[in-house]
């Protein structure tokens, strides 16, 4: 099990479609591990690939609420197969969009076809935190961040603030700073 480094926006990796997996060998559950891993240190209840520099189309996620706990969830290929007319709306965040939330809609209850971590094909019936959730995950893996579903206006006022916070950081660490606390955790949003 290994702690991978998190990629943020703006990142060229962030913005590519990634790639099916052939199968869920070794190294795609080596991937998998490692995913999980980094995704519960982050903290966060999702996570996928190209996240972690890997352009695969392989998500991890944990959901672990009052309405929903599903324990920790493998996804190689997920497909979206059903998803209802009705919208629900979300305020999402994203830890390759580090502090900056927004509300998004997407469908309220999705039906999602996957290779587990066995190589086996399964459905879910996704709703609540989960439908958003696994909406969000599949976005990434072709190349879509939740503010790629606001105005544009506030979406590049997000990568505008994110790429100062990242000159600063940079800033800081060249001059031997010790790192500010990373990530603030407002309870309020805690992912
Ligand atoms: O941890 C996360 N929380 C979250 C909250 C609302 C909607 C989506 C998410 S996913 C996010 C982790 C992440 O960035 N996954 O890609
Ligand atoms: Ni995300």
């Amino acid at each position: 099990m290994a702690l991978l480094p998190i990629l943020t926006a703006p990142d060229p990796r962030l913005k590519k479609k990634s790639l099916p997996v052939a199968a869920v060998d070794v190294d795609v559950r080596q991937l998998m591990d490692d995913m999980l891993e980094t995704m519960y240190a982050a903290p966060g209840i999702g996570l996928a690939a190209p996240q972690v520099g890997a352009l695969k189309r392989v998500i991890v996620l944990d959901i672990d609420r009052e309405e929903t706990k599903t324990g920790p969830l493998f996804m190689a290929n997920p497909e979206i197969v059903e998803a209802s007319d009705e919208d629900v709306i979300y305020e999402e965040g994203c830890l390759s969009v580090p502090d900056h939330y927004s509300d998004v809609a997407r469908p309220a209850s999705v039906r999602v076809r996957y290779l587990d971590r066995d190589g086996k094909q399964q459905e879910l019936a996704c709703e609540g935190l989960l439908a958003t959730c696994v909406q969000h995950e599949i976005d990434h893996l072709d190349g879509i961040l939740f503010i790629d579903h606001i105005s544009s206006l506030k979406r590049n006022m997000i990568l505008r603030k994110l790429l100062k916070a990242r000159k600063e950081k940079e800033r800081d660490e060249a001059e031997g700073k010790p790192p500010a606390k990373d990530q603030a955790q407002d309870p309020e949003h805690a992912l």
